[in-house]
């Protein structure tokens, strides 16, 4: 079995590589990825010389790059995406390219190529704020910022491609992940990042939004479960019922790391901020699939990643600025 993952060189897909690799020992993955800002080759040093591991440079909006780099394979696992909110507020122009021109491609390669099985990585944000309540599969797309919009219209094109051209198509949608190799734009390692390094850390509004932390191999085990024994489809919520607010997620942070909580500083909101994301997971749980990492535990194995790995997110800071985030 050949699996072409897109994106492997980023946060989660770099931990699901890790993940398919140690738990199929007979299958061979290939890793699609155009190393991006966020994209780091770095993060897979460990299974570079595995001969089941081959790394592949191109851009899945690319089509005679992606038809080359689905040759041969069996399942398709999309992760590449431009995934940070903050910057699609900037420019949304590289979220519409890769979030759906690049979907589109690699729907149109893996019809082409006979795929037995696609799965699309989509996000919770597709379904927008939630002020009470947990949104499932079957409830109406609302999302709020340029990137949770590029988002679902990336699952829409995959739905599209299911009922039109029966491609066997898989959607999974989870909530924010956290854990080693995420590039430190995001809030907890970023915030980790530089309380580790004697910097402020910003935290928008009030603090008082409220997120659902998975821990990234809680994910992988997710994704796992879904493309091997989900239906073609068929949407997947994955979640942690672990939701925090985020000045609670900082409190932590900051005992976790010994830092001086007068560090955190308030900053203007970010525009049209989503106030919380909660879904229902009753779905995968019945694939046999259940969150199992305490945040406690989670957070603690993130942080030690952080202190240990200083070379992994050091070579990031001198390569590129976090682009939006006040310094
Ligand atoms: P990431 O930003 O860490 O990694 C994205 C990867 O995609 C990078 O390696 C980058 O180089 C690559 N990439 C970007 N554009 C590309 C292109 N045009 N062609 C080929 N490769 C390209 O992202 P992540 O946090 O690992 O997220 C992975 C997926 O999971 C995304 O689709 C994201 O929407 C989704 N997701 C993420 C979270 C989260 O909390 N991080 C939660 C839910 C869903
Ligand atoms: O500096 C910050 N200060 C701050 O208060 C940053 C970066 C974030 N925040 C807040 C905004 C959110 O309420 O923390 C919360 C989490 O923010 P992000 O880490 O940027 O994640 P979020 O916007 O929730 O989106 C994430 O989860 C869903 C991922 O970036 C997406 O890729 C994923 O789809």
């Amino acid at each position: 079995m050949r699996v072409l993952v897109t994106g492997g060189a980023g946060f989660i897909g770099s931990n699901f590589i890790r993940y398919l690799l140690a738990t199929h020992p007979d299958y061979l993955v290939r890793n699609f990825d155009l190393l991006t800002y966020a994209g780091n080759t770095q993060s897979l040093s460990d299974v570079a010389s595995d001969r089941r591991y081959e790394f592949m440079k191109g851009d899945i909006a690319d089509p005679v790059a992606v038809q080359e780099a689905m040759s041969g394979c069996d399942l398709v696992v999309n992760f590449a995406a431009e995934s940070h909110v903050d910057r699609s507020i900037i420019d949304s122009s590289v979220f519409v390219r890769t979030n759906v021109v690049g979907v589109q491609v690699l729907l149109d390669a893996a019809r082409d190529a006979g795929i037995a099985r696609f799965l699309q990585v989509s996000t919770d944000e597709v379904y927008g704020s939630r002020e009470e309540g947990s949104a499932s599969e079957s409830d109406a797309l609302a999302p709020n910022s340029p990137y949770a919009a590029s988002k679902a219209s990336g699952d829409l094109l995959a739905r599209s491609y299911f009922v039109t051209h029966k491609l066997p198509v898989l959607i999974t949608r989870s909530t924010n992940n956290y854990g080693p190799y995420q590039f430190p734009e995001k809030l907890i390692p970023l915030f980790i990042t530089r309380f580790l390094a004697g910097k402020e850390v910003p935290l928008y509004g009030d603090g008082g939004n409220v997120r659902d932390w998975l821990f990234v191999e809680d994910n992988c085990r997710a994704l796992d479960v879904v493309l091997h024994a989900g239906i073609p489809g068929e949407i997947y919520n994955i979640a942690a019922a672990n939701e925090m607010a985020n000045t609670e997620v900082a409190r932590t942070i900051v005992a976790l790391c010994g830092a001086d909580p007068g560090l955190i500083k308030h900053v203007p909101d970010r525009p049209g901020h989503d106030w919380r994301y909660s879904v229902l997971f009753e779905k995968v749980s019945r694939l046999g699939w259940v969150p199992v990492i305490s945040f406690d535990a989670g957070l603690a194995c993130t942080v030690a990643f952080y202190q240990e790995r200083r070379d992994w997110w050091k070579s990031f800071q001198e390569e590129t600025s976090y682009g939006v985030l006040p310094q």
